[in-house]
């Protein structure tokens, strides 16, 4: 264990990028359960989810002058819509919008720019029929719990070396045996030796992951903060707050994250078209500039 965690305990600080379709309403990556708004009118999103070509490049290059080590993309977040070309879930970015395999395009990002590449998973799935019902339906359970496993089988095996798997979310579930954790993270691992996987499937396994505070745990621990405090799909400015991060705040959290041990886990939610959030580019290149003088010192 203790190998395969060598690059995170010394990566300190990465990128998350939060998006999907809620991205292109900009208020908020919860908003199609906030809202109520029905699923055959989300589904028509996906005609409007056409991010720009090189968009995954612009948030790597970012991530690499910010002195991030690593990313970790939603690769499905609740709201079901997957970014790569999927056999299993057929609602997926290739077969809508733009037609185009965001995931695969990351990866080549990553590699480009010497990042480690992490997936989010969410273990919820609004668009499945059977997420709801898996607290009460063992048919439906094990109907979903496959559909998962073979979601984050299709992005083990299809991306080359995957070095973290970031799980989202269990509910309506509270255990790991609910949601045969335990089995599918083995089988997973068998496919990616050296991956290294949260704590969000309900077992404790490589990391724990608070959330919205840089508070330390006893164990390996990543904090994960979004960049306005309120929202990780991207906000549009009629939502957005006027404040975000300075780098200065973001420099004290890397700095503590650092000193007590965890990592920094600190997330963009990309606009409409892809691109970086206005008021992200500056703060995370002073980031990286302070981060580079006080690394060589
Ligand atoms: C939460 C999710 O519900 C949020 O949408 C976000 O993805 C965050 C990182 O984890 O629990």
């Amino acid at each position: 264990r203790d190998a395969r965690m060598k690059w995170w305990r010394e990566a300190r600080f990465g990128m998350f990028v939060h998006f999907g379709l809620y991205s292109v309403l900009g208020r908020n990556e919860w908003v199609q359960a906030c809202e109520n708004i029905p699923q055959d009118e989300y589904e028509k999103l996906a005609d409007s989810f056409q991010p720009i070509e090189g968009c995954c490049r612009e948030w790597a290059k970012l991530a690499k002058e910010a002195g991030m080590k690593y990313m970790v993309l939603t690769t499905r977040h609740h709201e079901g819509f997957s970014l790569w070309d999927s056999k299993t879930n057929p609602f997926n970015s290739v077969n809508y919008g733009c037609h185009r395999d965001i995931v695969k395009e990351f990866v080549d990002a990553c590699h480009e720019y010497g990042l480690k590449i992490g997936f989010y998973s969410s273990l919820m799935d609004w668009h499945h029929p059977d997420s709801w019902k898996c607290a009460f339906d063992t048919e439906a359970r094990k109907r979903f719990t496959e559909y998962i496993e073979a979601l984050n089988t299709e992005l083990l095996t299809k991306y080359g070396k995957i070095d973290l798997l970031w799980y989202d979310v269990s509910s309506p579930m509270e255990s790991w045996e609910g949601w045969d954790s335990l089995a599918r993270n083995q089988r997973l691992r068998a496919l990616q030796p050296d991956i290294i996987i949260n704590d969000r499937s309900k077992l404790e396994e490589d990391f724990g992951t608070p959330e919205g505070a840089v508070e330390s745990q006893t164990r390996d621990w990543e904090a994960c903060m979004t960049f306005n405090d309120i929202s990780w799909g991207y906000l549009d400015a009629k939502q957005a707050e006027p404040y975000a991060y300075n780098a200065q705040r973001i420099i004290r959290m890397v700095n503590i994250c650092t000193r007590e041990g965890g990592n920094l886990l600190l997330n963009i939610g990309p606009a409409p078209d892809g691109s970086v959030p206005e008021d992200a580019w500056e703060p995370l290149r002073q980031t990286g500039k302070w981060l580079s003088q006080n690394e060589a010192a």
